[in-house]
């Protein structure tokens, strides 16, 4: 079987999961890892509220609602790795980042709960820390600053994995994204971006390290430019690979420099910290 190389270098067959789980595997970033880490367990459970396609030769394919306890309960057993990306992956009514987010993070913990505490990569976001200006230089220990109910949402998130870690020994990888796309596509993008194959890195270091507790780690790549220190969490092993200032010159000369006052040139949230509540209908 094949494994993409994590840290330092191809893993053992030791180190291969039997089956891991993708949540919201019909997602943007579900689909760029569905098949980047088709070699990384023996099966792909793959997960999410929409038609997922057809299942490829290692792959198995459920449809469920996050909120939905009992499929959830199903989901889970026999998996002994999780990749946490299905819910509401941005600002929305909070009817719906409620169900998603909140009650379906509780649904996956308390299902990993009684299914032996398969190790979860949680893909928390750069939106916990919205409001930190982006001439501010922050590390984990940093408080919150949520910039909207979806980035609140992921703080929950965080919470409640902690607690799960403190009270049961719940192992989660807490990675707060910053932007994971093929390439940064705005000027705020050039610190928060992160690869695909600097998240495929990371996952394997994630599910690799013999003792992962319950880290904050910054999802990002190794730009130039950056408002994260990720040195905390070096026992990791993780060295991402890529820099967004490779696409500097080709974003500049496609779109213009944001205003300096405006939101997407102040603060690490961008747009998101002049989002509404949205009215329920
Ligand atoms: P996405 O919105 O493309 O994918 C999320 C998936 O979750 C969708 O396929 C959706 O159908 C599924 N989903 C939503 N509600 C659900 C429910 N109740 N039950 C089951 N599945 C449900 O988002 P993307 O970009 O793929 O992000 C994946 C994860 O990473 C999200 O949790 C997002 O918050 C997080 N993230 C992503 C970043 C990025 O740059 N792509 C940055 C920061 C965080
Ligand atoms: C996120 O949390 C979103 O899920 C993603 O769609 C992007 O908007 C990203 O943050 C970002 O801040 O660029």
């Amino acid at each position: 079987m094949n494994w993409i190389a994590a840290a330092d270098g191809p893993l053992s067959e030791d180190d291969f999961l039997k089956r891991l789980l993708i949540t919201g595997a019909a997602g943007g970033l579900g689909r760029a890892m569905r098949s980047r880490l088709a070699g990384f367990a023996e099966t792909l459970r793959l997960s999410d509220i929409v038609d997922l396609g057809t299942a490829g030769p290692n792959e198995e394919l459920v449809v469920c609602d996050l909120a939905d306890a009992d499929a959830v309960m199903k989901l889970v057993e026999g998996c002994d790795g999780i990749l946490h990306l299905g819910g509401v992956s941005v600002e929305d009514k909070f009817s719906k980042i409620l169900n998603a987010n909140l009650l379906g993070l509780y649904n996956l913990y308390e299902a990993a709960r009684a299914h032996g505490q398969p190790r979860i990569l949680f893909a928390s976001s750069n939106h916990v820390v919205g409001f930190y200006r982006q001439d501010e230089h922050i590390d984990v220990k940093a408080p919150m600053k949520p910039d909207g109910l979806y980035g609140v949402s992921k703080c929950f998130g965080e919470a409640l994995a902690r607690m799960y870690f403190e009270k049961f020994g719940q192992e989660t990888a807490l990675v707060r994204i910053g932007s994971c796309f093929e390439k940064p596509i705005n000027h705020r993008m050039l610190s928060g971006w992160m690869s695909h194959d600097d998240f495929v890195s990371l996952i394997g270091c994630v599910f690799r390290t013999p003792m992962l507790g319950c880290p904050i780690i910054w999802g990002i790549s190794d730009n130039d430019s950056k408002w994260w220190d990720n040195s905390h969490a070096s026992y990791l092993g993780w060295k991402p690979k890529d820099n967004a200032e490779r696409y500097r010159a080709e974003l500049e000369a496609s779109i213009p420099r944001p205003e300096p006052t405006s939101a997407l040139a102040v603060y690490q949230g961008g747009m998101f910290t002049q989002d509404p509540i949205f009215a329920e209908d």
